[in-house]
């Protein structure tokens, strides 16, 4: 990781999916969500004046956090995941497969791990987060 400090925000729309390994979130509603990605911290605020976050929700910790394409989500297009070292799990939809790809790219500077060589490459994501989402 270089010694720049990841930077990174802009709209997203959001579903919590995992709130850890074992629990669902109760509220898997998509949100529009003004998203700031931070070193290794990721804040989702209501808008994007950044004064409140969505659901009074604390800031989350990539580190050790997974991101890659959810390739298994096929209701919308340009959906990544993030994996939340706790088992926390995200899905955030892009606007257009750009916006997606640099998002990934941002998220998984900041979580530390080396960025794949290939797209699609298994070590940005562990192997449960390919296909379906069995828990
Ligand atoms: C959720 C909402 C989400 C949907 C989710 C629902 O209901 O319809 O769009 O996710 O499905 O629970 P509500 O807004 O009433 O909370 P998808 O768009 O991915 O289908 P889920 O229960 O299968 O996660």
């Amino acid at each position: 990781m270089s010694s720049e400090t990841v930077h990174h925000e802009g709209l997203l729309t959001r579903k919590h999916e995992w709130v850890n390994d074992e629990e669902k979130a109760t509220n898997r509603s998509w949100d529009k969500v003004y998203v700031v990605l931070h070193g290794n911290t990721l804040s989702c605020y209501k808008d994007k004046k950044k004064q409140d976050r969505i659901h009074h929700e604390p800031v989350l910790s990539l580190a050790s956090a997974a991101c890659r394409k959810a390739t298994d989500y096929t209701k919308r297009p340009n959906v990544f995941r993030v994996k939340l070292a706790t088992g926390g799990e995200y899905l955030f939809h892009a606007k257009h497969e750009a916006e997606m790809e640099t998002w990934i790219s941002q998220i998984v500077l900041a979580t530390g791990t080396e960025p794949a060589s290939a797209s699609g490459s298994s070590q940005t994501m562990p192997a449960t987060m390919e296909g379906s989402v069995e828990k």
